[in-house]
């Protein structure tokens, strides 16, 4: 929180208000707490796993699909305390996302048919990998209404890019990686034509209709996906669903779920029974098998066909060249899961009260023996699912999903149906724990859990509703993700979440310390390219450029002011403002806004962000900065002025200031008497071993930047005043006094941090 207008005189003061005053006070004892709350000791114990105290972080980060929301919201383990949102395939006001230029470039990446979409169905967060562990250098998330892909930069937490998958319309079964992210796996969901903008009725849904999952390629320097090196591979109408990347043993190879493999067309309106009736009938649907190394290199060989322009390769192909094998799995499956050593493949089935334990081992040998029990209607051999399985256990109504501990062979799958969490044992196939969540459990998340490298400790389950555990807020309730503490023998729940947000099918969560977000960007970049921003100046190189019509500000922003202060255009000028933010200091953004024009820029140190409108209406817009960056912030101000057609000057009637010879002398006591109080700071800080810490270090170097400002500042007014130009020099002096205080604001919070920290005195 940035403090509100707290002066540097008030704060000098503060402190003994508050001893004062906290004396009255009697203290409450942790049994006055718990009888007045009517909490219990497993309450107590419940709570003392989660809470962080001030100051104190998590442990570990978790990115949550944000649902329909289109967005990723982040939170930290065990506390559950929301961090940020991330814009993805929604514009998100508060980053400017959408309502700047770099990042509507970034949203335009996810246009189909020409058309914005400006709302995603996000599903499953996928971290980039390194041999199978979560690297914390990307993020990936996928859309299942608008099939696309989002980048996510984990430097800055910022989205970099969208793809829209080329032949699907609609997915489920992404982001998933394989080990290296040289792949992240996107499978449709719903069966359609492969080639846009084709008509084939649903009479031809087994001929025309097809499924099929896309391997896009990763450039991991580059930090972007490249459309033209990714493939796809052409799949049977089944409604793929889940996918998951094999690892270790299995790397080289993904296994894609799928249900309605009856390939049944509804049509209650004409009296027909509904999909769910016909899309569960078989005891059985298809795991899709399948060697994307090996497509990889046909695909090299041009052994694809182009659709759309992207390269596919066809069932024929798939099947000849021995990269695409079906298995039997009960039934209407929804996830698949690649157990952390990479040789069993978990597949839970929704209808079925079993997980399904496959043998990675056995799938290859039939394979190796060319051993299959049949063909599917497409010609695609089928193993047998006795000859491949490894085990299958009893867990309950409704298994979904299934993560894993950092212990060997345990696995926790959710039971939609019995709303609970079973913790399992994959290798001996025997339950060993249950334990009941509100209500309605989807995905479930362990740390890391779905890597070569599980952390185990906490699990989250992802509720589908939340009914009564939270104070009602109308009929749209929120989502509840419940923490879960997986450490010892026997679950314990721990703490409800609400999530206010969308449906968050899944979340991943990574060690906090593999996380290395930067504090500010070089001076002058776009946030969104990771390049040199062409519209950046340094402090004094601002400037307005008019070339016919075309108006462009080159501007920077640092406390207090946004220069230029004024700009003046023509009634239908094309505006662009380019916006650079000169601070170095750790949170020191500045946002930008226009009067009723619709920009809005969040401008974090060092950034250069544009923005770009019409100036189609006569008048007067404020513009001015959005963040509460300093005391002067609301002072941090300018107006655009957008004037008739062929306007002329008249002479202005602006207020001469009357300023006094006795007024500047007024100043510079006060100039002075500031100053004694910043030594005095100075003179704490300087006192104590301040350079142990970095904060620190960092709050002292922005204190003496802003001190080095006066300068200028300080021979201007003294200029002004060997001339008696009293307004000048009063100005003037009041801008040095401007910049003693936002030192003095910095000074007092080093301070307060070295107090609360144990400083030692080293003089
Ligand atoms: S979903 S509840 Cu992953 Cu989209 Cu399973
Ligand atoms: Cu910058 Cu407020």
């Amino acid at each position: 929180m940035k403090s509100m207008k707290r002066s540097w005189r008030l704060a000098l003061v503060s402190g003994a208000v508050l001893m004062a005053a906290s004396a009255g006070w009697a203290a409450e004892s942790l049994q006055d707490v718990m009888k007045r709350r009517g909490l219990s000791q497993q309450d107590l114990l419940a709570a003392s796993k989660t809470y962080v105290p001030t100051g104190k972080r998590d442990e570990f980060i978790a990115f949550s699909s944000g649902g329909q929301s289109g967005q990723i919201l982040v939170y930290g383990v065990p506390s559950m305390r929301i961090l940020k949102y991330i814009g993805v395939f929604t514009p998100e006001p508060w980053q400017g996302y959408g309502y700047d230029e770099e990042s509507k470039k970034v949203l335009a990446g996810g246009r189909i048919d020409g058309k914005d979409i400006t709302w995603g169905d996000t599903h499953h967060p996928g971290f980039s990998e390194t041999n199978g562990e979560a690297d914390g250098q990307f993020l990936f998330i996928n859309d299942k209404a608008n099939p696309r892909i989002a980048v996510i930069d984990l430097r800055d937490f910022e989205t970099k890019q969208i793809v829209v998958n080329p032949i699907m319309k609609s997915e489920h079964g992404g982001a998933f990686v394989t080990p290296n992210t040289d792949y992240i796996i996107e499978a449709v969901q719903y069966a359609a034509p492969l080639e846009n903008k084709k008509f084939y009725p649903l009479e031809e849904f087994n001929e025309k209709y097809r499924g099929a999952v896309t391997y896009w390629k990763f450039d991991r320097k580059e930090g972007l996906i490249k459309p033209e090196e990714s493939f796809s591979l052409e799949l049977p109408p089944y409604s793929q669903d889940l996918s998951d990347a094999g690892k270790g043993p299995s790397d080289g190879w993904s296994f894609t779920n799928s249900f309605c493999s009856e390939r049944y067309v509804g049509g209650i309106e004409k009296g027909r029974p509904p999909y769910e009736a016909g899309c569960s009938a078989k005891d059985t649907d298809y795991m899709h098998v399948i060697n994307w190394k090996r497509a990889a290199e046909l695909v090299k060989q041009g052994k694809a066909k182009k659709i759309n322009g992207h390269n596919v390769l066809m069932m024929e192909t798939s099947i000849k060249e021995g990269v695409l094998f079906l298995i039997p799995e009960p039934k209407s499956p929804h996830g698949v899961d690649v157990t952390p050593d990479g040789t069993k493949i978990v597949v839970a089935g929704k209808l079925d009260t079993h997980v399904s334990v496959y043998s990675f081992d056995k799938i290859m040998a039939a394979i190796k023996a060319g051993k299959f029990e049949s063909k599917d209607p497409y010609g695609i051999p089928v193993i047998s699912m006795k000859d491949t399985l490894h085990t299958q256990v009893a867990l309950g109504l409704g298994p979904l999903h299934t993560q894993f501990d950092s212990k060997n062979c345990i696995a926790y799958t959710s039971l939609y149906v019995d709303s609970q969490v079973a913790k399992w044992d994959f290798c001996e196939g025997k339950v060993l724990d249950k334990l009941s969540i509100h209500y309605n459990i989807g995905h479930l998340m362990t740390m890391e859990g779905d890597t070569t490298k599980p952390k185990g400790k906490y699990l989250v389950a992802l509720n589908k509703l939340s009914i009564d555990r939270f104070n009602p807020v109308g009929p749209l309730h929120p989502q509840n993700h419940q923490l879960i503490d997986i450490s010892n023998d026997k679950m314990q729940l721990l703490y409800d979440m609400p999530v206010p947000l969308g449906e968050p099918h899944y979340v991943v969560a990574i060690a906090a310390d593999k996380l290395k977000p930067a504090v500010r960007y070089k001076v002058g970049t776009n946030s969104r390219t990771d390049k040199p921003h062409p519209g950046m100046v340094r402090a004094g190189e601002e400037k307005i450029v008019k070339k016919g019509n075309k108006v462009e500000v080159f501007g920077t922003l640092i406390r207090s002011h946004i220069t230029p202060e004024t700009i003046e255009v023509e009634v239908g000028d094309e505006v662009t403002i380019n916006m650079t933010n000169l601070e170095r200091a750790q949170d020191e953004t500045h946002g930008f806004t226009v009067s009723t024009y619709n920009v809005h820029a969040s401008v974090e140190p060092g950034k250069t962000v544009s923005v770009k409108f019409k100036a189609d209406k006569e008048g007067v817009y404020p513009y001015y900065c959005t963040e509460f960056c300093s005391a002067l912030h609301l002072e941090m101000q300018g107006y655009l002025l957008v004037k008739p057609k062929g306007w002329k000057a008249t002479k202005t009637t602006l207020a001469a200031g009357s300023y006094s010879e006795a007024d500047y002398k007024k100043q510079v006591k006060k100039i002075a008497d500031t100053q004694a109080v910043i030594d005095s700071v100075v003179g704490y800080i300087t006192s104590v071993n301040y350079k142990d810490f970095p904060d620190v270090v960092n709050l002292v170097e922005d204190a003496t930047d802003q001190l080095g400002k006066m300068k200028d500042a300080k021979a201007k007014h003294e200029a002004a005043a060997a001339k008696k130009d009293w307004e000048q020099a009063n100005l003037w002096a009041e801008q040095v006094w401007q910049y003693q205080v936002k030192a003095a604001d910095i000074g007092l919070r080093a301070k307060t941090f070295l107090e609360q920290s144990g400083a030692k005195k080293t003089k």
